[in-house]
């Protein structure tokens, strides 16, 4: 862990259906007249976001209900869009409050990750249409937002959970995850790293063996060396800045997600 600011890119992911307990937001937003609602995705890697599969939420802890774990809420933003994240995030967001509309107003409704699982989402730069929200379950709830993005291509922890989840049916059935959410999605090319070529997680964990999302140590290795060959050397295969270093693309993408609103800025 670093000792400054993380500089996070927060990507707006619309929820597409709102069902089950989040049926209580439609009125919340009809009230205002506006209002899509958002699962905001915390990223460190914002020009990787041609490569999503899926998003990632944490689902809640049976055994430790009174735990943060698990825990999420839905917010109204001060421009009237509803953004769902984890309670401590909304807070942060308020004391930063970079720009005014961004700026988190009131707490809407309580939400546990199994509220989430299994929501269709559409999300910036995202080839599907759709994509799916799945379960993570190596989320720390005090980083970020506890809404997690995934991009197996440059991923390792995206790979080995998204893997999990395709070799398991009994993992996707214990959450209610259907087939259609999971093995129709594989994983895209997005970056050329010289010497890992163009899956570069997809290497890094076939080659350490990775077993499991749970396979820690393993992770941390593949983790840093695709963070640090993908910086220092990966190239952009697809989307604006095609043909342009990692390094570049990197704060040219973020700066178009905002300026776009489809993403806002976030550290902590
Ligand atoms: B990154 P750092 Cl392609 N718990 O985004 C666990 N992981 C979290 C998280 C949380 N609460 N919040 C964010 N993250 C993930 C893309 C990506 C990321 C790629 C490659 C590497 C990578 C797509 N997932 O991160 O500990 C998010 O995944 C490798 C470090 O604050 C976020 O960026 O440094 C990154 O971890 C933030 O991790």
């Amino acid at each position: 862990e670093g000792v400054g600011p993380q500089e996070y890119t927060l990507v707006k992911m619309k929820v597409l259906e709102l069902r089950g307990i989040l049926a209580a937001l439609e009125g919340a937003f009809n009230a205002v007249g506006q209002g899509d609602v958002f699962l905001m995705a915390a990223t460190l890697r914002p020009e990787t976001m041609y490569g999503q599969t899926n998003a990632w939420v944490r689902p809640s802890d049976p055994k430790n209900p009174d735990s943060e774990v698990g825990k999420y809420a839905a917010f109204r933003a001060k421009n009237g869009e509803i953004f769902v994240l984890t309670a401590r995030a909304a807070r942060n967001m308020c004391f930063q409050d970079l720009t005014p509309e961004n700026g988190v107003a009131e707490k809407l409704l309580d939400l546990a990750g199994e509220d989430l699982l299994g929501l269709p989402l559409r999300s910036p730069r995202a080839t599907h249409e759709r994509i799916y929200v799945l379960p993570l379950l190596t989320i720390k709830m005090d980083k970020g937002t506890g809404v997690v993005t995934s991009v197996p291509s440059d991923s390792p922890d995206d790979y080995a959970a998204l893997q999990d989840l395709v070799k398991k049916p009994k993992l996707r059935e214990l959450y209610s995850i259907t087939d259609e959410m999971v093995l129709p999605y594989q994983v895209i090319p997005i970056i050329d790293i010289p010497g890992l070529g163009d899956l570069a997680a997809v290497k890094l964990c076939t080659d350490l063996k990775v077993q499991s999302q749970n396979d820690t140590e393993k992770l941390a290795k593949a983790k840093a060396e695709c963070y640090r060959r993908g910086f220092d050397s990966g190239v952009m295969l697809v989307g604006t800045y095609a043909g342009k270093p990692v390094k570049e693309a990197k704060d040219l993408e973020k700066a178009d997600l905002i300026r776009a609103g489809d993403a806002v800025p976030y550290a902590e």
